[in-house]
């Protein structure tokens, strides 16, 4: 196929030209080396893949009780959501986290609760799954990059894990760091950001009955390529805003650094809320192609403001100037 998708072109905007380049050459090297290969034993068999995961009934199963906040979208189908991802630990090839993700060693896990809050103990992943009745949410993921997924997860409110731990008065947001596993996240090595990736809500966001702490998609547990064993889902936030494999969520009294806002601050802005009228400085916003549903030459579809979450999530921004604080 002779036909570059947007999403290549779009890797080689993000990146500067010389790092791409540089990626590639890598890649190669990695590649010839036959790092990209190599298996790591698998403990725990369901929890952790030995082999890359391409299609449903490999993991083991993790059904959710399907909630009436759910999208009624047609799905994505389950190939396209678990092998074009972003996941940039693994490499910034949508291909690549589908490919090399199945190393990620997801036992044992636990997560870390500190800063402004009582309970700091850190959690076992083991607990954090029977915290709270899992439910299946069907949402509208989209892209700051312009496409969009609809993607059954499978988690809970992360309310319900605010509440067990009790933040202090002072608190008023969370940031969420992912592991580093240098010798499992080939993608760790390349300056692409600065790791461990970081994100953040405000503690009002982060109670909205929208914002869920996800383990699972398709009634299976996460594939590691999206986010395994744990990750956070905003679904009227553009993805990067939904950080995956999470091993610590600090409350916080001022506003939590952001791996992107970082990387670039005029692009990327703490809030991030999907939002057709505020365009990216390179691209306009205002349009979005559906992953394996709309063909490469068919008319964009329109973005909705808020991702289509709008009736549920605009009062959080009332008096906000979006187009400020974007
Ligand atoms: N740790 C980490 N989390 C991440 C990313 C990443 O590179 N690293 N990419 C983000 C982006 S840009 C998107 S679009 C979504 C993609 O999630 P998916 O691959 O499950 O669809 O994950 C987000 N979470
Ligand atoms: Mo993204």
């Amino acid at each position: 196929m002779l036909i570059k998708k947007p999403s290549d072109i779009l890797s080689s905007e993000i990146t500067p030209r010389d790092l791409y380049l540089r990626r590639r050459e890598f890649l190669q090297q990695a590649t010839a080396l036959g790092l990209a290969g190599t298996l790591f034993p698998a403990s725990g068999a369901l929890a952790q893949p030995a082999v890359p995961v391409t299609e449903p009934g490999k993991l083991a199963k993790l059904p959710g009780k399907p909630s009436p906040l759910s999208a009624t979208d047609k799905k994505t189908p389950y190939k396209d959501v678990v092998t074009y991802n972003n996941y940039y630990e693994f490499g910034t090839d949508k291909a690549e986290p589908a490919q090399y993700a199945h190393k990620l060693r997801t036992r044992p896990w636990s997560v870390t609760i500190d800063g402004e809050v009582r309970n700091k103990k850190p959690i076992d992943i083991e607990d954090l799954l029977k915290l709270a009745p899992m439910e299946e949410r069907v949402y509208r993921m989209r892209c700051v990059e312009g496409w969009s997924m609809v993607i059954p997860w499978v988690g809970y409110p992360m309310a319900e894990l605010i509440k067990r731990v009790e933040p202090t008065a002072k608190a008023k947001f969370i940031g969420f760091t992912t592991a580093t596993q240098p010798d499992t996240m080939v993608g760790l090595r390349l300056p692409v950001l600065e790791w461990p990736y970081v994100e953040g809500l405000r503690m009002d966001e982060a109670m909205h009955p929208l914002t869920i702490l996800g383990f699972g998609l398709y009634g299976e547990v996460l594939p590691n390529q999206n986010g395994a064993p744990v990750r956070l889902v905003a679904p009227w936030k553009y993805g990067f805003k939904s950080i995956k494999s999470i091993v610590r969520i600090t409350f916080m009294e001022s506003m939590p650094k952001t791996s992107w806002n970082v990387a670039a601050a005029h692009e990327y802005g703490f809030y991030s809320n999907v939002n057709p009228a505020v365009d990216h400085p390179r691209w306009s916003q205002a349009t979005e192609r559906r992953i394996g549903e709309d063909g490469f030459f068919q008319p964009k579809r329109k973005t909705l403001l808020f991702n289509g979450y709008a009736d549920q999530v605009a009062g959080l921004y009332t008096g906000m100037d979006l187009k400020k604080l974007f």
